[in-house]
């Protein structure tokens, strides 16, 4: 559901959640000595290694050959110098010598001096390759890749190694991304406000304008980069048309320049009906900051269309001409991100097109340069009628785009979100990702916790994202997990890949709070290869960002890795979804909110049973969009897993789960668990007191007293409205039966 105004400035009387954990925080930071960290450095933190640990790295070289002088092999030599100079005071000297140097440059480069070094296997574009090899009979470490930008990553690779202490003593290291696409989503509007973001204002944007001061972004490209992230957009998807006005373009292209040393390239979302929204009235509006100017004739711009219409041929004209002007600024620029026909977008059913015929009008005019349309499948009907049991939001994305399959242009990428619903604390896997045999596709994950506590509760969403991933599709009865079909592996896609929804901003800590970076750092390790596991995830990232002490290690990893599933018992049992205020801020428990209207987040809870019936059967016939295998893993209430139950079928409170309890005594335990869980979050970060810099551990101690009475709110607010609903007590005696008449 998309919010009429900024999110960020909501006004509540009570003070809102946010303002009540601010006001811990302050007292907490307040009373922080001087050590502080402030959790700007993330994951990058090169902390300087102690002699034991710096010890194994001794005899690493001690100069540098850069082969090659792009902007971005610069880059890398600069982090490579600058983090082994931090980890472990060491100084590389530049030189043009193999001998004792890390000689870092793209493989054609490389092989000029050492022709005889040749990779296991061809290295795809953004691979690297670390080698500790001889050239010319003089010990080197050779970082390469088949472009720049895998030169960086292997850098980076490198100094994470040394970070977390890895033993590299027979250093031969080659890493393929698993995907070519690798983008983050941004949701920021001009005004400098961030739609779902909850990590400060905008770190691209203020009052309309491109910010002067880029530093942040600049910053945050290195972060992206230093976890294979190859692209960005800028702006929110709800994307305001000014954004393509000539006068804002080359604002655009200072961000394009602040990222580029970094190999992330520029990407905006679009308002489809732009065509008819600028141009001429320019002249006004976009100046009001500073007035009506005098605009020179040659640049006066050309009247807007009275049409947006995708088969139009002046539209297709007005498309390449305002494509041609953004590459004429921005010659790396990777593409745009389109939401149309949703949530009160305008889209191509204006005009009775299809999705295909607005993907494809945008992508004939990125195609001459190389670009990509991201064409997001987040179309629905929100004004549904909830009183037809066989309405089902949840149906929408496949009975969209399934039929255009095949339709749109190999530069389109069809964006489709992890579930069919919208980044809930559980959902299934959307059957879109099995619907599309000939078209490219994307996941779109949520970085951004929206539905999962917005950054005020731990939640790290990792394995979430891996269990969707590995899902297996089961088409034509054949293995194909969800992270071989986006990767346009299993149907031989010439693209496909990821999208994860970020929306940091400039709050130090990038995302509000200092371990919710997990979560785009883990977002951006399962991009590069979705077969790492949670575990491994977490923990590299725990390293990078605490450091080695053992105690601290464990106690990070285990309450990052218990998070997700502790906010689920608290907020959403059985697939029900996260029974927040889906009408207001997706935040507060709200369970009454999801129904009787038209946003289609029902669960219909009644005084007998609860449940979305999406069966074919009897209920909406959801379950009828996956392939068969999968059909037979939901239909049947036999075989139904416990978790995803009142996502596919609507039961009795007295249903008994694969678990043996009843539906109603699951709903009232996993409650009091979750509460019971998040207290415990402070008990076990306490034991950290004095292991890690003040000011982190103030921090995150005050969100997790914090967390802890809001998961008690969530309880009692669930409980009482189950308990309300149901009439059924609480076999632990903790709610009485009730009269429900
Ligand atoms: O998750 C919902 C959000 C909207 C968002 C929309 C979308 C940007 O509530 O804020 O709009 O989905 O993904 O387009």
């Amino acid at each position: 559901m998309t919010s009429q105004r900024p999110v960020a400035v909501a006004i509540t009387t009570s003070p809102s959640p946010s303002f009540v954990l601010a006001a811990i925080l302050c007292v907490a930071l307040l009373s922080s000595t001087a050590s502080a960290e402030t959790g700007a450095k993330a994951w990058l933190r090169y902390a300087p290694l102690d002699t034991q640990a710096a010890k194994q790295y001794k005899d690493f070289p001690s100069r540098i050959l850069l082969l090659g002088d792009s902007l971005v092999l610069k880059t890398a030599r600069q982090e490579l110098t600058s983090g082994l100079q931090q980890m472990l005071v060491r100084t590389l000297e530049p030189t043009s010598n193999p001998k004792d140097a890390f000689v870092l440059g793209t493989l054609k480069n490389v092989r000029t001096l050492a022709p005889s070094l040749q990779p296991s296997q061809p290295l795809k574009a953004d691979a690297f390759w670390l080698r500790a090899t001889r050239i010319r009979g003089a010990p080197c470490i050779v970082i390469t890749g088949i472009n720049d930008r895998g030169v960086l990553y292997g850098v980076f690779t490198l100094l994470s190694k040394i970070a977390r202490h890895e033993n590299i003593a027979s250093l031969d290291d080659l890493q393929q991304p698993y995907a070519p696409i690798r983008w983050i989503n941004q949701w920021d509007n001009l005004d400098g406000s961030i739609e779902r973001g909850y990590g400060g204002p905008s770190i691209f944007f203020e009052a309309g304008k491109a910010r002067a001061d880029l530093t942040r972004a600049a910053q945050y490209a290195r972060l992206l980069a230093s976890v294979g992230i190859n692209a960005c957009t800028v702006n929110n998807v709800n994307a305001a048309p000014q954004v393509l006005e000539d006068d804002f373009i080359p604002q655009l292209a200072r961000i394009a320049e602040a990222f580029r040393p970094w190999g992330v390239q520029l990407s905006i979302s679009v308002d489809l009906s732009s065509p008819t929204k600028i141009g001429k009235a320019h002249v006004g509006a976009t100046r009001v900051e500073t007035g009506p100017q005098p605009v020179p004739p040659a640049r006066r711009a050309a009247e807007p269309l009275t049409t947006f219409d995708p088969l139009d041929p002046q539209v297709a004209a007005w498309w390449r001409k305002k494509l041609d002007e953004i590459y004429r600024h921005i010659p790396d620029f990777a593409g745009v991100v389109i939401k149309a026909d949703s949530e009160g977008r305008s889209g191509p059913s204006a005009y009775g097109r299809t999705h295909a015929d607005a993907a494809n009008v945008v992508a004939r005019a990125l195609k001459p340069h190389g670009g990509i349309v991201f064409y997001r499948a987040f179309v629905y009907n929100h004004h549904l009628d909830w009183r037809n049991l066989k309405n089902d939001r949840a149906k929408a994305a496949y009975d969209n785009f399934h039929p255009l399959d095949g339709q749109f242009d190999d530069n389109v990428i069809v964006q489709i979100k992890n579930g069919p619903i919208d980044f809930q604390v559980r959902e299934p896997v959307s059957p879109l990702f099995a619907g599309l045999h000939h078209t490219n596709e994307a996941i779109e994950l949520q970085i951004t916790q929206e539905y999962t506590g917005q950054q005020k509760h731990l939640c790290f969403l990792v394995p979430m994202w891996k269990e969707v991933l590995d899902f297996d599709m089961r088409i034509d009865d054949q293995h194909t997990p969800v992270k071989e079909l986006v990767s346009g592996r299993t149907l031989h896609r010439p693209q496909g890949g990821f999208a994860g929804v970020a929306n940091v901003g400039m709050d130090a800590n990038w995302l509000g709070s200092p371990l919710a970076t997990a979560n785009l750092y883990g977002f951006g390790r399962l991009a590069w290869n979705p077969n790492l596991a949670s575990e491994t995830i977490a923990d590299e990232w725990t390293r990078l960002t605490f450091g080695a002490d053992p105690l601290v290690v464990e106690t990070v990893n285990n309450l990052q890795l218990n998070s997700w599933r502790v906010y689920e018992n608290y907020t959403g049992p059985l697939g029900a979804g996260t029974l927040t205020n889906i009408t207001g801020n997706h935040y507060d428990p709200a369970p009454e909110s999801s129904e009787n209207n038209g946003w289609g987040q029902w669960h219909r809870a009644d005084h007998e049973a609860i449940g979305m019936d999406r069966t074919i059967a009897t209920g909406t016939g959801f379950i009828a969009q996956y392939p068969p295998a999968v059909q037979k893993l939901y239909e049947p209430l036999a075989n139904c897993p416990d978790n995803l139950l009142l996502f596919f079928h609507h039961v009795p409170y007295t249903h008994t789960l694969h678990s043996g309890e009843t539906v109603i005594q699951h709903i009232y335990d996993s409650h009091y668990l979750g509460a019971e869980q998040a207290k415990g979050f402070i008990s076990a970060w306490k034991k950290l007191d004095g292991r890690i810099d003040e000011e982190r551990y103030r921090d995150i101690l005050a969100r997790f007293e914090f967390q802890a009475l809001e998961a008690e709110k969530w309880r009692e607010t669930i409980c009482n409205w189950i308990n309300q609903l149901s009439g059924l007590p609480d076999q632990r005696g903790r709610f009485p039966a009730k009269d429900r008449n």
